[in-house]
């Protein structure tokens, strides 16, 4: 297998795609020389079979807004890989949702899951559906026309969505109960991320946060070095944002920065149950900005237009979307002395801040070992679903630590070079990959 022969054909068929050859871009140079070493791989086509998705379903999405006016959306379904399990992933409510945006999360997510431990493929979905100061009836009828389309093409065994950007409790809530009317049937395990009167599991909604701020404790306890006392920059303020900022300051560390679309918001004196709380509410408030949070709290400045990686702090972790911090910001970052940055949003660092932090021999993780925690405790609502039961939050969580330390071992297995600095990139790229391809080549031609 050669890189750039399989990037060139790719580039040729699906161009300006950039989201999803940057993801298959960066997965092929990782596991470029293990693949090389496995011929059987080469001669069974498994990357040729990997980069494409199983089947793209696309459908429009039609509805109507509080003035009684019709909108049109487009909606996908994107089933990526189900060598190891039914799809599985989220779905994406964005404006700037396309094709090439969920192919890459799609991609990432076969991965991710094949870390998890857990039996289950990669998919994802979503919508150009702009939630931004929609109202909850426009939500819910937006969600309800949206799995009106989908709902045939899921199960609990066959492809199983979740929550993403735009898409929470509320928004799996409003989906369930329209699949439930077309189905005709209570089959809980077709959703996770539900309601916890209804089949939902302890845990979830902080699970992608929590997940993530275990993979970096094992990730510095590697490094002797510990949270305690350390400074955080968190971009975003949704739920992930939300479960990290929480998870970081239980353990002891200062969340000295959250932001969103409209800015930052400098928190030098860290969070609190109150502050985190109001996290919540912010989010909920479907206006998508942070400034007021400073202007609830006194000790907490605003500063319009700027990154969160414009704070000084030890530990960096984007929470919010794709991208969103470069080559430019890794630098600020470095320069300010951070010395660890995990991704906890997919792919949120650009190839240039990879390249950029893991050149400084910083501490780096990639948010397909690091935000796993999220579909992982998934993987554990479907369990508990097929078993109907429900089990305690110390049971999901503990079971959360161990997933977690699970994967950290997988990217040291796998990621530690000759110098011995652990590269998690292609920890994480060769462990997911190995599995998936292992399973694709036992399972024939298909
Ligand atoms: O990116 C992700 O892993 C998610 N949005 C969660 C997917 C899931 O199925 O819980």
């Amino acid at each position: 297998m050669k890189v750039q022969t399989i990037m060139a054909d790719l580039e040729r068929k699906h161009p300006g795609e950039s989201e999803y050859l940057q993801a298959v871009q960066e997965v092929l140079e990782s596991i470029e020389e293990v693949y090389n070493l496995h011929p059987e791989f080469e001669k069974a086509k498994i990357v040729e079979r990997m980069v494409e998705p199983d089947r793209i379903f696309t459908f429009r999405v039609t509805w109507v807004d509080d003035k009684g006016e019709i909108q049109t959306n487009l909606g996908y379904r994107i089933q990526f890989n189900s060598a190891i399990g039914p799809y599985k992933g989220g779905i994406r409510f964005h404006k700037a949702v396309n094709p090439s945006m969920l192919k890459f999360l799609g991609f990432e997510q076969t991965f991710k899951n094949a870390l998890t431990t857990l039996p289950m493929g990669g998919a994802k979905g979503g919508s150009d559906f702009d939630p931004v100061g929609k109202s909850d009836a426009e939500i819910m009828r937006f969600c309800q026309a949206f799995m009106w389309e989908l709902w045939n093409n899921i199960g609990p065994d066959t492809d199983v969505p979740a929550g993403d950007v735009g898409v929470g409790g509320r928004e799996i809530g409003y989906m369930y109960g329209m699949y439930k009317k077309l189905a005709r049937e209570y089959n809980t395990g077709v959703l996770t991320g539900k309601g916890m009167t209804w089949g939902g599991s302890l845990i979830r909604p902080e699970a992608t946060g929590f997940g993530a701020l275990y993979f970096v404790e094992h990730m510095l306890a590697k490094a002797g070095k510990s949270i305690k006392g350390a400074t955080v920059a968190i971009s975003g303020f949704g739920n992930v944002a939300w479960g990290a900022a929480t998870k970081a300051t239980e353990l002891g560390a200062k969340v000295v920065a959250i932001s969103g679309p409209d800015g930052v918001v400098y928190n030098p004196e860290g969070m609190n149950k109150e502050k985190l709380d109001y996290m919540l509410a912010l989010r909920a408030s479907n206006r998508n900005i942070v400034a007021p949070f400073a202007e609830k709290f006194a000790d907490a400045t605003f500063i319009p237009g700027k990154k969160a990686w414009s704070i000084k702090c030890d530990i960096a972790l984007p929470c919010a979307f794709q991208n969103e911090l470069n080559g430019d910001d890794a630098a600020e970052l470095v320069a300010n002395g951070t010395w660890c940055a995990a991704e906890v949003s997919n792919m949120g660092c650009t190839p240039e801040a990879i390249a950029t932090f893991q050149g400084a021999g910083i501490l780096f993780a990639p948010g397909k070992a690091v935000n796993a925690g999220g579909v992982a405790t998934s993987g554990l609502e479907m369990t508990q679903n097929a078993m109907h039961i429900s089990w305690s939050a110390a049971e999901v969580d503990s079971k959360l630590h161990y997933i977690m330390e699970s994967i950290h071992a997988a990217c040291v297995k796998y990621g530690t070079q000759e110098d011995g600095y652990i590269n998690y990139v292609k920890g994480a790229n060769i462990a997911g990959f190995m599995k998936v391809a292992q399973a694709m080549l036992e399972q024939g031609i298909v």
